[in-house]
């Protein structure tokens, strides 16, 4: 990859494994003594982004000011992990042209085994209709047409995943 990943965005489903993979990522960037920073949609939801919901708009207006933060840190030559669901191809596009160095990557993972795994018991209130809008469920997810970078977290282990990323990135 010739362009510098200083951007890696993990979009996919809540429960695909996400912050998992980005947690794991930043930690093995930090042991090579980079500057890192990881920003997850759903802590960044209880800080700047809280009070927004779920609906389309809201969603936009949850990644503009995540891609917002990203931008400043970036900028100071951070690496930036970010891990939101960002369900919406517009989004995606969006940050994409904002954020010099985005690397977009998809975190594979099928529906029933997110759901099977329902870490927060999430799809069990979704499928109740306790939550509304839920990603997969009331919601859709458009699954990216070309991510730089794809991971299949129901097949492959968190080292692979990791490592794959790495080395495509050329952060190895
Ligand atoms: C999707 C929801 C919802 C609904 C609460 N739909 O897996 P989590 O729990 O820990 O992370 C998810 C988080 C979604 O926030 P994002 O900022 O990543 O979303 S987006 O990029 O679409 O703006 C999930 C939880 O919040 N959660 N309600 N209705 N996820």
């Amino acid at each position: 990859m010739n362009k510098q990943a200083n951007v890696l965005w993990f979009t996919g489903l809540s429960g695909a494994g996400k912050t998992t993979t980005a947690e794991y990522v930043r930690d093995r960037l930090l042991e090579q003594g980079r500057r890192v920073e990881l920003l997850d949609g759903d802590a960044l939801r209880q800080t700047i982004c809280k009070g927004l919901g779920f609906t389309r708009e809201e969603r936009l207006e949850n990644i503009k000011r995540i891609v917002y933060v990203a931008g400043l840190l970036a900028k100071h030559e951070v690496i930036v992990l970010v891990s939101a669901i960002t369900p919406y191809a517009e989004m995606r596009d969006y940050a994409r042209k904002e954020l010099a160095g985005y690397v977009e990557i998809y975190v594979e993972c099928p529906l029933e085994e997110c759901e099977r795994r329902d870490v927060k018991g999430l799809y069990a209130k979704a499928r109740q209709g306790e939550l509304k809008h839920f990603t997969g469920i009331s919601d859709p997810y458009e699954v990216p047409l070309a991510p730089d970078v794809t991971i299949r977290t129901s097949s492959d282990s968190l080292e692979t995943n990791s490592a794959a990323i790495l080395t495509r990135l050329g952060l190895m």
